[in-house]
C-alpha cells in the first residue's frame, strides 16, 4: 500500500520539476514604443504590452539608460477630469495579458536623451518579481502620435 501511494507523489514532483525549466516564456514583452514630448524637457510616454506565463508575477519598474527616471502611472477619471496617479507595482496574474496604452496605465520617462528621434529605438528593461527581465527595443515615435504606427514611418 505504502509503495502505491507514494509513486504518484514522486512522479508528479518529476514533472512539475520538468515544466519549470522547459517553460522559458514566462513573460512577455511587447508592442513597445515610447512617445517624445512636444516639448523638449518633459517627460515621454511609454507604452507596450505584458503577456504573463508564470504563476504570481509583478511588474515592479521600468529602466533606460535613456532616461533619468521612469515612473508608472495609471490614469483614473475623477469628477470629468483624468489624474494620473502612481503605480506602485503592477500584479501580472498567470495568463493574462496587461495592457499600457494611451488613456490607461502608461510609463512617464524623465530626462530623455535628447538625441533620440522618432523612427529610433529606445531600449527599455522591465524588472519583475519573480522573473528575471527583460529589454526589448521600442519605437520612438513623434509627439502627439497615439499608436506606434501613427507617426515616424513617413506613410
Ligand atoms: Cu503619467
Amino acid at each position: 500500500m505504502r509503495l502505491h501511494k507514494l509513486f504518484p507523489i514522486a512522479a508528479a514532483i518529476a514533472l512539475g520539476a520538468c515544466q519549470q525549466t522547459s517553460d522559458e516564456r514566462q513573460v512577455e514583452v511587447e508592442e513597445a514604443w515610447v512617445r517624445l514630448p512636444a516639448v523638449q524637457g518633459r517627460p515621454g510616454a511609454g507604452y507596450f504590452v505584458l503577456r504573463s506565463y508564470a504563476p504570481r508575477n509583478r511588474l515592479l519598474s521600468v529602466t533606460s539608460e535613456s532616461a533619468e527616471r521612469i515612473e508608472l502611472h495609471d490614469n483614473i477619471a475623477e469628477g470629468g477630469m483624468n489624474r494620473m496617479v502612481p503605480l506602485e507595482d503592477t500584479a501580472l496574474p498567470e495568463r493574462t495579458e496587461v495592457a499600457f496604452e494611451p488613456g490607461g496605465k502608461h510609463a512617464m520617462l524623465f530626462g530623455l536623451d535628447p538625441s533620440l528621434e522618432p523612427g529610433g529605438r529606445i531600449e527599455l528593461t522591465f524588472n519583475f518579481e519573480t522573473t528575471p527581465p527583460i529589454t526589448v527595443r521600442a519605437e520612438v515615435v513623434a509627439p502627439g502620435a497615439t499608436t506606434s504606427g501613427d507617426a515616424g514611418h513617413g506613410h
